[in-house]
């Protein structure tokens, strides 16, 4: 994971290397703060593991289109952070972005990188030799997961969500869309740009969207179990008085439950038939992970 997150950071450089010279100094920092403060690199590792277990040969290429994804991820985090979100001081164990640069820098951060990873998906797909047509796949994939029937939709459910109890449904539909979208993209963008059959991608999406809420279930189980300081953000979906996993189900159902995505995370790659030795390692490690 940490040589994969090495070779995403450098894709990440150079991604803000084409967008500074763009935008005013106070910005380009604030955007830097967001976008290269760490993180796991899970979106963008998953959409290389996908382009590579789909028969793609430019990998190191195909590093610049994930950091497409990072991009969308790292505005996401920027404005959830806001004081008019979840009103964050930490996260990766630094100071929110606001906190840093303030809040007007923050947001035109944020909105900066929506186009931006647009623009750099279809740069990365040219780069990786796609067709034109490829190229408008993978970035219409990426803006929907990103748009209001995926992470932004989940994003508003969260929030109309806060102070309610939220039922199973409920809390699946918020976190398929909030969390398990993006994620389930990554994959569908890494094999699209590979040019993979139809079913292959679904059925890797169909992985991404398991994986998308063992990963929410396993945050839920760590924010319960692990402090703000070790995590190294705050606030927990507990103190927002959101309803989560272990709200629900208590911490050993949520587990269970979380385990048993991952048997149908691997079950839809086997469905996948492609040889992915690598996404079955993400899969364990997205709920056995420490932060
Ligand atoms: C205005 C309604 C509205 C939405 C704006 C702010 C926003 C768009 C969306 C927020 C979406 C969000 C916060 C999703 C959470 C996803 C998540 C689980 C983040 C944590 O991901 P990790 O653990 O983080 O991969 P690192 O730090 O490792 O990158």
């Amino acid at each position: 994971m940490a040589e994969e997150a090495g070779r995403v950071e450098r894709a990440l450089e150079r991604a803000l290397g084409h967008l500074e010279p763009r935008v005013g100094s106070d910005v380009a920092a604030a955007i830097r703060h967001g976008v290269l403060s760490g993180g796991k690199r899970l979106r963008p590792i998953l959409c290389v593991a996908a382009y590579s277990a789909c028969g793609g040969t430019r990998a190191s290429a195909a590093y610049d289109l994930g950091a497409a994804v990072e991009l969308i991820h790292a505005y996401s985090l920027i404005h959830d952070d806001l004081p008019c979100m979840d009103d964050a001081e930490l996260r990766r164990g630094r100071p929110t972005t606001h906190r840093e640069h303030g809040e007007a820098a923050a947001i035109r951060a944020g909105v900066i990188l929506i186009p931006a990873a647009a623009l750099q998906a279809l740069h990365a797909c040219e780069a990786l030799g796609c067709a034109p047509a490829q190229g408008i796949a993978v970035a219409r994939e990426l803006m929907e997961a990103a748009g209001a029937g995926g992470m932004v939709g989940g994003q508003w459910l969260d929030l109309l969500g806060e102070g309610r109890e939220l039922g199973a449904d409920e809390l699946d539909g918020l976190h398929r869309r909030k969390t398990g979208a993006l994620l389930a993209s990554s994959l569908v963008m890494g094999a699209l740009a590979a040019g993979a059959e139809t079913h292959v991608r679904e059925a890797l999406r169909g992985y991404g969207r398991a994986v998308g809420l063992a990963f929410q279930i396993a945050d839920d189980i760590l924010d319960a179990t692990t402090s703000a300081e070790t995590l190294g953000k705050n606030p927990s979906d507990t103190d927002m008085n959101k309803s989560t996993y272990v709200s629900l189900y208590g911490l050993e159902e949520a587990r269970g439950r979380a385990d048993a995505l991952v048997r149908v995370a691997l079950d839809s790659l086997s469905l996948s038939g492609v040889d992915a030795p690598a996404l079955q390692a993400l899969a364990h490690f997205v709920v056995d992970r420490r932060n």
